[in-house]
């Protein structure tokens, strides 16, 4: 984002609650968020029926789902959000995007399942950020710059960018050793050049520069296919094409950085001066593209 020279406000208002107890919220309209049933005027958590305040019991982490229900009986979870569709729910599930046994599968111990875990054997690992766009709101603790460049809806983020100025999806949790990585399907393009979308880490809210793993297209830095062309951007380089789904994993060891995604035949790496490493925030963006981001994880190590 360095290389777009951008100036973005700050602040956005998160005035959004996570989740909601059954019949917490009315639903007059008949619109309730994901997870919720509209059921005689109020949002029932899918699944429960009957009086109001009947299901508490045996509730042990208060989320107002019964714990023979509850997809994470210790952590309050009330819209149950699953996106992987396993046993587990996103907020305590030991990889949230994979439903194969082996990928929750811990050999290590250290609560980060295998297919999330970028060193399976080695503990020390932990998810710092999970997010599966479950409810059609602003995620708690997430800024969105600018806010009118995205939505949410349909258990994902829809980001759009008109011209050079990206639109950030960000959360404040940048680290040293962290692993980000998302799940992004280009919709459309807009614009004729330097478009394109991926991750990033860490994200300088001041200036809105940031580490970028990301497919472009551009008229001034198509080189060869696959190539690193910026000391503080790792690039990609290749048609970039309406319908392509992507997921981008971008590694941070100190300001060694490693970016990678299925159609690279291996990793790009680049070392940033440390000048370039004072972001605070690891997020997703998009430039002169409509794309749907399904989930976005991070693990720090
Ligand atoms: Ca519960
Ligand atoms: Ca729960
Ligand atoms: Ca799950
Ligand atoms: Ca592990």
């Amino acid at each position: 984002m360095r290389a777009l020279g951008l100036a973005i406000g700050l602040v956005v208002a998160a005035c959004y609650s996570p989740s909601y107890r059954d019949c917490e919220i009315t639903c007059a309209s008949g619109a309730c968020p994901s997870g919720y049933v509209c059921d005689l005027g109020v949002c029932r958590v899918e699944g429960f029926s009957g009086a109001c305040g009947g299901n508490t019991a045996d509730d042990r982490d208060g989320d107002g789902v019964a714990d023979d229900r509850d997809n994470c009986p210790d952590t309050p979870n009330a819209n149950q959000a699953n996106e992987d569709m396993d046993a587990y729910g996103d907020v305590c599930d030991p990889c949230p995007i994979s439903a194969e046994p082996n990928g929750d599968a811990d050999p290590d111990g250290d609560g980060v399942g295998n297919a999330c875990d970028p060193t399976p054997d080695t503990e020390g690992d932990s998810i710092a950020l999970f997010e599966g766009f479950a409810d059609p709101v602003l995620p708690a603790g997430a800024e969105a710059v600018p806010t009118t460049g995205w939505t949410f809806a349909d258990g994902s983020a829809f980001g759009t960018s008109m011209g050079f100025n990206p639109a950030v999806l960000a959360w404040p949790v940048a680290n040293e050793h962290q692993t980000i990585r998302a799940k992004i399907t280009i919709n459309r393009l807009d614009g004729s050049s330097f478009r394109g979308a991926g991750v990033a880490t860490p994200v300088d809210a001041s200036t809105n520069d940031g580490i970028m793993c990301w497919i472009v297209d551009s008229t001034y830095q198509v080189a060869t296919p696959l190539t690193v062309t910026n000391p503080y951007a790792m690039v990609q380089t290749s048609p970039i094409e309406a319908g392509k789904q992507y997921e981008f994993t971008l590694s941070r060891a100190n300001a060694d950085m490693q970016c990678s995604d299925a159609i690279l035949s291996a990793p790009l790496t680049a070392t940033v001066p440390e000048t370039q490493l004072t972001g605070t925030r690891a997020g997703v963006f998009v430039v002169s593209v409509d794309a749907k981001i399904d989930w976005i994880l991070v693990v720090n190590q």
